[in-house]
């Protein structure tokens, strides 16, 4: 299969080149705005960077009254489920084409294929091996579940027996300070709060002996804004050293605005996704979708509010487990 990313000012008159340059068989799996041209940051411009694929074969779809009727049902679990219309399109394409017309009759057949195909679509980030004490800071949208995700984070590496400390970056929210002092102090993990670069490079210092892992809670920032965004690295930058970046989403957001967000926060260039309040969907259908399209790894799932447990590294076949009707068969 060959992957293709391309740019331009309109986004119309791009799909065209693409079709063009590459023909008519392209998948497109991501969009986004970007700033183009200029020369020495001055002049840049609006324009769109698309992402994709060119299908291997060319595949002849079959007519409605041809598809088989466990097709059918699937598209309609898989809608239900929340999955985007493409993830469907996709994984309905990859059963016909790989699948004999006799197999496809057993539903049975056609959820162990799917189940394969998601497990095999989730990829799983594992943490780099980071100089200690190792950074890590948790991005995202507001009320999304960073602070909580921190506080988690935290937990787990102090039974893991590691010197953990956190720092807050978050100046903006009322509060934000006080909610994750009381979430860590329970625990005796010692939490600074910090509003700038500068601040941020003197509690790296301080920690760089006492502590084998820092975390870092950052404020919740609008995708859209793009400016707010570039503060969180601006902030971040101040480490002066490699920051582990996860960015958090919820599981109960909508499959388009999860594009929307991982699109955006692309700009902060994150390592992989923590997806949180996991327990509040039945439906995960979007994140896998979201995570596949993207090309984004899963790191962490976080399941409930509790601070002292409910965060798990990502498996694939445990966020199968969110989704309703494929169970194993
Ligand atoms: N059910 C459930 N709730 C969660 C989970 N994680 C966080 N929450 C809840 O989500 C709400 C927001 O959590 P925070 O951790 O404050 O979210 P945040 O992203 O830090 O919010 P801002 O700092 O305002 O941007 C709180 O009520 C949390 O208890 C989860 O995994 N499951
Ligand atoms: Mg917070």
């Amino acid at each position: 299969m060959e992957y293709f990313e391309e740019s331009g000012l309109d986004y119309n008159a791009l799909l065209e080149s693409i079709r063009q340059k590459y023909g008519q068989h392209i998948h497109i799996m991501n969009r986004k705005k970007v700033m183009l041209g200029g020369i020495l940051g001055f002049g840049k411009r609006e324009g769109w960077c698309v992402t994709g694929y060119v299908s291997d074969s060319v595949f002849q779809p079959r007519t409605p009254e041809t598809v088989p009727e466990t097709l059918k049902k699937l598209s309609e679990l898989l809608e239900k489920n929340d999955f985007s219309p493409s993830y469907i399109q996709r994984i309905t394409s990859m059963l016909e084409k790989s699948s004999h017309e006799e197999s496809l009759k057993s539903w049975g057949y056609v959820i162990k294929q799917t189940r394969d195909i998601i497990c095999g679509d989730i990829k799983t980030y594992q943490s780099k091996n980071l100089f200690i004490p190792a950074i890590t800071a948790v991005i995202g949208p507001s009320g999304v579940g960073k602070t909580t995700a921190v506080a988690k984070l935290a937990a787990s590496w102090l039974k893991l027996g590691k010197r953990v400390g956190i720092i807050s970056t978050d100046k903006y929210k009322i509060g934000a300070e006080a909610q994750i002092t009381a979430l860590a102090s329970g625990m005796n993990i010692p939490v600074v709060s910090i509003g700038t670069p500068a601040g941020m490079r003197q509690q790296i210092e301080f920690w760089s002996s006492k502590a084998d892992r820092i975390i870092v809670d950052t404020v919740g920032r609008n995708p859209r804004d793009s400016k707010a965004l570039i503060g969180v690295g601006d902030i971040l930058g101040g480490c002066g050293r490699e920051v582990e970046k996860l960015l958090a989403v919820s599981a109960t957001t909508k499959v388009s605005d999860l594009f929307e967000i991982i699109g955006q926060y692309n700009m902060l260039n994150f390592n992989a996704v923590i997806c949180t309040k996991m327990d509040e969907t039945y439906h995960a259908g979007n994140v896998i979708s979201a995570l596949q399209q993207t090309g984004k790894s899963l790191a962490y799932i976080t399941v409930g509010q509790k601070i002292t447990s409910g965060i798990e590294s990502a498996k694939s076949d445990r966020v199968l487990e969110f989704l309703e009707g494929f169970d194993a068969v």
